[in-house]
């Protein structure tokens, strides 16, 4: 699918992504993604209405359904593999973080296409939730990713890799794990509706609520005063990434409404329709971009039961 045929697309995904279209929300999300999450989702409903107890809230995914490779969790789907991640191994070295992505035949991929204006997204976060960071490294001509990193903190961090090879044209995240030296004191969470970055203050408005979907609106102010010179920022005004806490599931979100037209601002609200899967914590990551300078806020929030599974879960074991 071309890109403007995408963007075109934006209004409809967003009904799509949590609903059953998972053909159309294919234009935003990984297809397999969209189907899981949604599949998840059907499945609690089930899960609630049937008494049953097959799916394992701890992951998740425990249950028929949605694997690993789905939610972003696995290195290898396909016959795709995210290789090894390449990194300082301490704090404070400075040096590059880099690896290849290699196809069914084993060699590295170097044909992409573009989602939101780049071949690959490269976001990693510490397990804990803390240290985001969503970024674009350059690739080499033999398939080699690279960007200059320096990590800031010790622990363990998930790298995700987002991209569409151009062989099947189907988005796809991959992801794994990476161990850096250094001090580390893992910050606990704790709900967050109102965050503040760069003198930006986001407050999200709307709930979470497991396996039906809920507008989120995040609204941008300065110094008390709305944002209303939002640009477009790899076309949209806003790009959310959520990561279910304790499994760390990626979903990457876009707004509602058409997307932007270079020139075009918005503001000060940013409306995201979101389901998750499952009851929870979940970290959510909003970048935006006013002046050209692009601003990363977290926010967290805790998905309720669904209003279905509110008659208590029977254990029948
Ligand atoms: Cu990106």
């Amino acid at each position: 699918m071309n890109a403007p045929t995408r963007l075109s697309l934006y209004g409809l995904v967003l009904v799509a992504v949590f609903a059953v279209a998972a053909v159309v929300a294919n234009a935003v999300v990984p297809e397999s993604t969209v189907t899981n999450w949604t599949h998840e989702a059907e499945q609690n409903n089930h899960h609630a209405g049937a008494g049953k107890d097959d799916v394992d809230m701890a992951t998740g995914h425990a249950g028929h359904g949605a694997g690993a490779a789905d939610l972003g969790l696995a290195l290898e789907k396909d016959g795709y593999r995210l290789g090894a991640v390449t990194a300082p191994a301490a704090t404070g070295e400075a040096g590059a973080l880099s690896f290849t992505v290699t196809g069914p035949d084993g060699k590295a991929v170097t044909a992409f296409d573009l989602e939101h204006e780049k071949e690959l997204h490269l976001i990693v976060v510490r397990a804990d939730g803390q240290h985001f960071r969503h970024v674009h490294p350059q690739r080499g001509a033999d398939g080699t990713w690279s960007i200059p990193w320096t990590w800031d903190a010790g622990g363990t961090y998930r790298v995700y890799a987002d991209f569409a090879p151009s062989a099947t044209g189907a988005g796809m995240t991959l992801s794994t794990a990476v161990q850096v030296s250094g001090d580390y004191r893992p910050v606990p969470t704790r709900q967050v509706r109102s965050a503040s970055s760069d003198g930006f203050t986001v407050t999200v408005a709307g709930d979470l609520v497991a396996g039906g979907s809920s507008p989120l609106t995040m609204t941008i102010t300065r110094d008390g005063q709305p944002v209303t010179t939002l640009q477009p920022y790899l076309g949209a005004y806003g790009h959310l990434v959520a990561l279910r806490e304790g499994d760390l599931a990626y979903l990457h979100v876009h707004p509602h409404g058409e997307a932007p037209k270079a020139g075009q601002t918005s503001g000060p609200e940013i409306v995201f329709e979101a389901t998750a899967p499952t009851p929870g914590r979940y970290l959510l990551y909003l970048d935006f971009q006013v002046d050209g300078q692009v601003h990363s806020v977290p926010l967290v929030l805790d998905a309720a039961e669904s209003a279905h599974n509110h008659g208590g879960t029977s254990h029948e074991h």
